[in-house]
């Protein structure tokens, strides 16, 4: 049997990786080349991306994944969703791109009329959304009328192309898309917005370009190398690989942020599904990921740069083992609280909440830790529960994807909130995805079902059983009574 060489680039919103996977018969099997921080730049006007170095971690990435693998058939790119750099009718980059994070987009989501929007994209409001990001810059007389918007992933493929535009899975995080697939120009138009900032989409599977021709020589390579569009959204390369058998399957994307949901034939645009605040984004096949956003292991980690400022670093698997001796369910927090998505303190965000909504304050890095994973999967549970209910889907086993997949203690307690199995890995599903769909295409259905069963052969996974208790049942009460006054 043949086999063929692809490089994925994954760019996640705390660090990228490049992978090479070698794709032979039913089965991939994929090694890590490079991997990378990725670390905002908090300049004078605002937080950024330092695009600069992302852009030298992905080339020497992919030099040293020509180097090591030889002949390579292609290079896919995906990345977090939202974000966006600004390119000049000159071709140039105009500034660096900002970070979802940046707090110029501080209460103006309120502002937006989320009813219509939510018809019209099927996203509803959020701080990090592009659409609330480019209200802020049009208001502040920042855009560019001549400018051309271009999403983190297709920034970076068109680094290495030349090629602008903007694939369809990335679009749909914006809140500026229509998930029948095409840009929303209502949306574009009522908020005076340009329509020639958004440029042309793509599909998984096209290819953008070949790579410049002052590259070919720098990366070492022998021939032209073709960049092909992948479902560039990393959550939608996860989703892709997710190694599920049949229909009735929940999934969790769990990283930096979590992702939760089932994928649907069709959106779902009503009240009660814009109230729960679910998406409808778009998966590499064209179907639609309905989710739920939550900020997730990013929690953990802005912990864990709070306490390591004492000069000791700490190690995450030994937190969470220490948090697996602590008493569970005892504070627990809304992980989609406004103030746990911005930096700084969150230790000391996560003692106010609990002690705001009267409850017990943890008060060690155990128990900090613990609190933490005990509220993620218990808004796992109720946003896998609410995914199933408003979309009238079966859900017999969760799927949970991405680094959170490590992480055992969490993969236990989704089970138990959720009371079905949890299939967890592989932890590199977005690779996975990137990889499989370079290979197999994956604009249809079809192709969809081949890409996950070769997932399913080509990663190891590991089964929880949910452990039914009392317990879980009153902490899942009171995980909802905490969202009540909200909804
Ligand atoms: C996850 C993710 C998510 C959101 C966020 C900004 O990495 O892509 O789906 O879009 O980042």
């Amino acid at each position: 049997l043949s086999t063929d060489t692809y490089v994925a680039v994954d760019l996640g919103a705390t660090s990228g990786r490049v992978i090479v996977g070698r794709v032979s018969g039913r089965s991939v099997t994929t090694d890590t080349v490079a991997r990378f921080p990725n670390e905002p730049l908090s300049w004078p006007d605002g937080l950024h991306w330092n695009l600069p170095a992302i852009y030298q971690n992905v080339l020497d990435g992919v030099r040293r994944a020509v180097r090591d693998a030889g002949d390579v058939r292609g290079v896919g790119i995906d990345s977090w969703g939202v974000d966006y750099g600004l390119v000049g009718a000159d071709g140039r980059l105009i500034g660096l791109p900002y970070h979802y994070r940046d707090a110029r987009t501080r209460g103006l989501a309120d502002e937006l009329d989320e009813a219509a929007l939510y018809r019209r994209t099927g996203v509803p409001n959020q701080e990090i959304n592009t659409l609330t990001q480019l209200v802020a810059e049009r208001r502040a007389g920042a855009l560019d009328p001549s400018a051309r918007l271009v999403f983190i992933a297709d920034l970076l493929a068109y680094l290495l192309t030349g090629q602008l535009g903007a694939e369809r899975t990335l679009a749909s995080t914006s809140q500026l898309f229509d998930p029948a697939g095409h840009w929303s120009e209502e949306t574009i138009d009522a908020h005076g917005l340009p329509r020639r900032l958004f440029p042309e989409t793509r599909r998984a599977g096209d290819v953008i370009g070949e790579l410049r021709a002052g590259l070919v020589d720098d990366l070492g390579l022998r021939a032209a190398l073709p960049v092909r569009a992948v479902a560039a959204h990393d959550t939608a390369s996860a989703v892709a690989a997710v190694p599920a058998a049949g229909d009735d399957v929940a999934y969790i994307s769990c990283g930096t942020w979590a992702l939760a949901g089932v994928e649907l034939d069709r959106p779902i645009r009503s009240e009660a599904s814009r109230a729960a605040g679910f998406t409808n984004e778009l998966g590499a096949a064209g179907s639609v990921r309905y989710q739920k956003n939550l900020t997730a292991l990013w929690i953990l980690s802005e912990c864990l740069r709070t306490w390591s400022r004492d000069g000791r670093a700490r190690d995450l698997p030994a937190l969470v083992r220490a948090a697996a001796d602590v008493p569970g369910f005892t504070g627990i927090v809304d992980p989609d609280a406004p103030e746990l998505a911005r930096p700084g303190d969150m230790p000391g965000k996560i003692a106010r909440f609990c002690e705001r909504t009267g409850q017990p304050v943890p008060a060690t890095e155990a128990e900090t830790t613990r609190c933490v994973i005990d509220s993620l999967a218990l808004a796992f549970a109720h946003y896998v529960g609410q995914a199933a209910h408003l979309s009238g889907s079966r859900v017999d086993v969760v799927h949970l994807v991405g680094g959170g997949a490590n992480n055992t203690l969490l993969c236990q307690l989704t089970a138990d909130a959720t009371g079905l199995p949890v299939v967890a890995g592989p932890v590199e599903a977005t690779a996975l995805g990137n990889l499989l769909v370079q290979a197999l295409g994956a604009g249809t259905a079809d192709e969809l079902v081949a890409v996950r069963a070769m997932s399913a052969a080509s990663s190891r996974t590991a089964r929880y059983e949910p452990r039914g208790s009392p317990a879980v049942e009153t902490a899942r009460r009171r995980f909802e009574a905490l969202l009540a006054p909200a909804s």
